[in-house]
């Protein structure tokens, strides 16, 4: 059965760019209820950790570098089939390719800097809401 959870990131590009409050109307509107969040800044180390599958990959570097530039907002998200249904709402990784109608459509500047991140799994859904919330930091 798919999971009601996903886990998303507006990442320093977008916050940079003042788009926070855009694009949680685009997450609110599409029926999505905040279950935690928070503005913070992730460190080099936080930033590995969390791309830790990505290691071996060239841009893997420049990608924490890019991520611990600036501050982000982190959230955990509820919706029925929240990772399908929040990677349709976010749109491909590459906003060139993303639909119309998606967040990275709206406001991603690159491939690297796609303003926001999405759980690709129930499971990294899990393990990526565990690395930024405890149990009384969700509501
Ligand atoms: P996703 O965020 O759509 O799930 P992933 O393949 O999991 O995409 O990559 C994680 C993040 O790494 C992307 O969101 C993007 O910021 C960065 N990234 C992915 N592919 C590239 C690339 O080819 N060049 C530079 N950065 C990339
Ligand atoms: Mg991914």
């Amino acid at each position: 059965m798919a999971g009601n959870i996903t886990f998303t990131m507006i990442k320093p590009d977008a916050v940079a760019k003042n788009n926070i409050g855009p694009i949680l109307s685009m997450i609110n509107k599409a029926g999505f209820k905040i279950k935690a969040m928070k503005y913070t800044q992730m460190s080099k180390a936080q930033a590995e950790t969390f791309y830790g599958v990505h290691s071996e990959r060239p841009f893997f570097g420049e990608l924490v570098q890019f991520m611990t530039s600036g501050p982000i907002v982190a959230a955990i998200l509820e919706k029925d089939n929240a990772v399908e249904d929040f990677r349709k709402l976010i749109g491909a990784t590459d906003p060139s390719k993303a639909d119309e109608g998606t967040i990275r459509k709206a406001f991603a500047e690159s491939i690297q800097n796609n303003a926001v991140h999405g759980s690709d799994s129930d499971e990294n859904a899990q393990i990526e809401g565990g690395l930024h919330f405890s149990f009384y930091e969700r509501f």
